[in-house]
């Protein structure tokens, strides 16, 4: 008897998991998601794009630095590496498949062990994108993105793009272009640069000016490539403050658009933004949300959830339906994603050791989203929060206001306009009421 047939399928307790609605006492189940469901004229699933993470889902096997992992993963199984990576795939189709969804997101290093060396590595991708050719076509399963580990290895100890070493920028060099091609072959419909070593421990020994040069030839190089190889995508580039550099130097979301601007990499690179990633930097999801929105470049989100009490990436998955409502009111007032969707960047905890907490983790995070969704969808249609919004600034609207945001009015003019001052009148920013809107539609 081969591997295959002993452990196939790899989720034997769990069947489809179907929409059954509210009442249902499924625990597999949706509740909410129903992705053919019409909102606003489109249907959930072509407002959310869900996407499973192969990394967490299929890689982490829920070791920390006090421990290895205590996590079953039967399809880990096979002599070779490519017979590993093909048992790895046959249990990620299943389970996306299971789930009813259409998406997955991976790096290179999680579809296949990298081997000796880049060539190798290489070659190994070929084989396995060979093979997930036949399981997407089978399962009817597209890439969300793809993208290049370039964090794990020793060898970007001091950084990929930005390390102070031309031979170690020129092999993450060879992996993107690896990467990109495989992307490229699977259809992927966007690629994905998270920075994880672009950034420094300390400035004593960091030419900063100099690094994120490199980085932005870097990935004009990427992005000149992938273009001449027929990629019509996007690429987002994923904002985080630190882990597991100090400083990192795509910091949060203004950051990087300021560098993208500067580089002029704007019209091909958007934002994903990741909500454990803006918490660690002391913003909120929503504010994340809104500067990438602002600047025409939510590109993507990486689903998540960050602990209150701990201050690290812990990437649970997300439950919290007060935060993902206002989340969904400003990602349906930017019209939604610009090419990417809501990939679950989060994984397990280490003591969530029965296969099917993939499951429980997954649909809850979805039915979470959706139900923000119909949330958000309901204030925005039966309630007067964006009204209030606007009327807020009524005072641009016509007259002075408007004269003022045409650029028609001086400094002078200004002090004219007030006079001594004594028409200003106390308008409350009614937070609480809104707070409470928020809630009531809940
Ligand atoms: C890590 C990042 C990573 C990216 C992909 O914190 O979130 O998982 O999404 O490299
Ligand atoms: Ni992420
Ligand atoms: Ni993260």
């Amino acid at each position: 008897m081969n591997t295959l047939e002993k452990t196939q399928p790899y989720f034997k307790n769990v069947g489809k998991i179907k929409f059954e609605g509210p009442d249902s006492d499924n625990p597999f189940a949706y509740r909410y998601y129903n992705g053919q469901q019409l909102v606003r004229g489109k249907t959930m699933e072509d407002h959310l794009r869900f996407a499973v993470s192969y990394w967490h889902s299929f890689c982490g096997d829920g070791s920390d630095p006090f421990g290895w992992g205590p996590r079953p993963m039967p399809w880990n199984e096979g002599n070779t590496a490519e017979e590993r990576a093909k048992n790895k795939m046959d249990a990620a189709f299943e389970f996306i498949s299971k789930l009813g969804l259409t998406y997955y997101c991976f790096h290179d290093v999680d579809i296949i062990d990298e081997g000796e060396n880049i060539l190798e590595f290489g070659k190994r991708l070929e084989f396995i994108s060979d093979y997930a050719l036949e399981k997407q076509a089978e399962h009817k399963v597209k890439v969300l993105w793809g993208t290049a580990n370039l964090f794990s290895h020793p060898r970007y100890m001091n950084g990929a793009a930005t390390n102070p070493d031309f031979n170690v920028v020129a092999h993450a060099g060879a992996q993107v272009r690896n990467a990109l091609d495989t992307t490229i072959k699977l259809s992927g419909e966007n690629y994905v640069f998270w920075g994880g070593r672009e950034g420094y421990m300390s400035l004593l020994n960091t030419d900063m000016k100099r690094e994120k040069e490199h980085l932005a030839r870097f990935l004009h190089m990427a992005k000149d490539y992938a273009r001449n190889n027929g990629f019509e995508g996007t690429f987002f580039i994923e904002p985080k403050p630190a882990e597991p550099t100090k400083h990192q130097y795509d910091y949060d979301a203004s950051t990087v658009l300021g560098f993208l601007r500067e580089f002029n990499l704007l019209d091909d690179f958007k934002l994903n933004i990741e909500v454990n990633h803006a918490t660690l930097a002391l913003h909120t999801f929503e504010h994340e949300l809104q500067v990438s929105a602002d600047a025409n470049a939510l590109g993507s989100i990486d689903a998540n959830r960050g602990d209150y009490q701990n201050g690290w990436d812990t990437d649970q998955f997300p439950v919290d339906l007060y935060e993902l409502t206002q989340a969904m009111l400003i990602i349906l007032n930017a019209g939604g994603f610009q090419g990417g969707g809501i990939n679950f960047d989060a994984k397990l905890r280490r003591n969530s050791t029965d296969l099917e907490d993939l499951f429980h983790a997954h649909i809850g995070g979805i039915d979470a989203f959706a139900r923000a969704l119909l949330i958000a969808d309901k204030i925005a249609t039966d309630s007067d929060y964006y009204p209030l919004l606007k009327s807020r600034y009524s005072t641009f609207d016509e007259g002075k206001g408007a004269d003022f945001e045409n650029g028609k009015l001086s400094l002078e003019d200004l002090a004219e306009i007030t006079g001594d001052g004594s028409h200003l009148q106390q308008i409350s920013g009614r937070q609480e009421y809104l707070e409470n809107l928020i809630n009531r539609y809940i």
